[in-house]
């Protein structure tokens, strides 16, 4: 597998063009033929798979991709791994389209590992401001009325290491801490309504029950509106690593507060002030002050393929694809540059567009073989406008760490090999 952080990989900080003359030596055009398996297997011979039997039904009790995906897999950085246990992996976006990110692929955060929790000896707690405390189980929760909502989550230090110029090599590494999934649960709003909440009640603290007891609080306002306290996600029991038996659901908000293995919401009339959201998640400026509470994450979008792991194999017709996501409502539109912003075209939006979920877009290219300098740009339907990262920096100063939305360029060289680089 290949080492996103072998130093012979990472992106050219040269620039362009003195990247684009280092590389280009092993040409890609052409290679899907060196792919291709075993002669005896193409027409207009019977390949093996026709001549016998297949597995029967059942066999595969729970079915797995083909072991010609093996892959198509969650990775990790090893400069960002300091321990395991409180550590990322990244989403392949790279291998993925359309907009929902397959359970066992969807990036994983966790502080303290993955709590496995039987879910007959799991209870939520709703306690604090409120007239009547509730200690719910899984089943208490499942009898409650239920919604079906799509949404990402994405962690605010998604493209943080991008911050300081470009750094990783391919999508999966600078965007993949994003994950979209359908979630089923239960309105948060009802079961605070259970409870009663008192009249001065203003904040919640929501606590995970993984060893980290990773805690942040919630405006009651948010919490009223549209978060979910959810058990399923796409149709299935959330996984392991993604909070089962329940995690809570903040849509548009930063991944941070959507805590996993829910046990506890205390109600109160301030925030906590948790380590997660003053020595973490908060971003620091360059006048040394730091932003309080930077909750909803801007529009922004990645082109997935070509990206360095997903190289052109092909001149002539290709599809560019990718994803646009705002945490301010819908993605209204998204315009692609060949020439590193100089131009703008409008790319293609297909398939569903949903409020605060991702939206995958297509733009039609055929490609003589010329280096690009290949960037996309989100509007959500706020009118907001994805930004540069030079524009950006010049509002957050180089200290940041979190909430990096700026606009992504990759260099398609004639090879077809793609880097990842910055435009001034
Ligand atoms: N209890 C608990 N909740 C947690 C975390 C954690 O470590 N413990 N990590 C948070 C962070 S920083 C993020 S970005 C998201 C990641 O969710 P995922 O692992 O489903 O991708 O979960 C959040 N909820
Ligand atoms: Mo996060």
């Amino acid at each position: 597998m290949t080492d996103p952080t072998d130093p012979k990989l990472l992106a050219s900080r040269r620039g362009f063009l003195t990247g684009a003359a280092g590389l280009g030596g092993a040409a890609l055009l052409g290679a899907p033929n060196a792919l291709a398996g075993d002669p005896q297997n193409l027409p207009p011979n019977i390949p093996d798979w026709t001549r016998t039997l297949g597995d029967g039904v059942a066999v595969r009790a729970y079915g797995k991709p083909s072991k010609h995906e093996a892959n198509v897999i969650r990775r990790d950085v090893q400069w960002l791994t300091a321990s395991r246990e409180s550590s990322v992996s990244f989403t392949p976006l790279h291998d993925l389209d359309g907009i929902i990110t397959p359970n066992g692929l969807c990036f994983e955060r966790h502080h303290s590992g993955i709590a496995e929790i039987n879910p007959d000896d799991h209870r939520l707690i709703i306690h604090g401001l409120v007239d009547k405390p509730l200690m719910l189980s899984m089943e208490d929760l499942k009898r409650f009325p239920r919604v079906n909502r799509i949404h990402f989550l994405e962690c605010a230090a998604n493209s943080g290491m991008e911050w300081r110029g470009a750094q990783l090599n391919g999508c999966q590494f600078t965007h993949g801490m994003v994950h979209c999934v359908e979630y089923t649960g239960v309105p948060l709003r009802l079961l605070l309504q259970e409870a009663g909440l008192k009249t001065n009640a203003k904040w919640l603290m929501a606590e995970g029950a993984d060893s980290s007891a990773m805690n942040r609080s919630l405006p009651l306002q948010k919490a009223l509106d549209d978060c979910l306290v959810a058990y399923r996600m796409n149709g299935e029991m959330l996984r392991p690593e993604q909070g089962y038996p329940v995690r809570l659901v903040v849509p548009g908000w930063e991944g941070n507060i959507w805590v996993k293995w829910l046990r506890r919401i205390e109600v109160g009339d301030e925030p906590w002030y948790t380590r997660e959201e003053t020595s973490k998640y908060t971003d620091l400026l360059s006048d040394g002050r730091a932003r309080k509470f930077t909750f909803v994450m801007d529009a922004k979008s990645v082109i997935t393929a070509p990206t360095p792991q997903a190289p052109l194999k092909h001149k002539g017709f290709a599809v560019i694809s990718g994803l646009a996501w705002s945490g301010r409502g819908k993605i209204k539109r998204v315009d692609i540059s060949l020439d590193g912003g100089r131009n703008w075209r409008e790319a293609k939006i297909d398939g569903l567009v949903l409020d605060r979920a991702l939206t995958r877009f297509y733009f039609e290219l055929d490609w003589n073989g010329e280096d690009l300098l290949l960037q996309s740009r989100a509007m959500d339907d706020t009118g907001y406008v994805q930004p540069t990262k030079a524009d950006l920096r010049k509002f957050r100063g180089t200290n940041s760490i979190y909430h990096n939305n700026g606009i992504q360029t990759w260099h398609v060289l004639p090879s077809g090999e793609v880097e990842n680089v910055e435009v001034s």
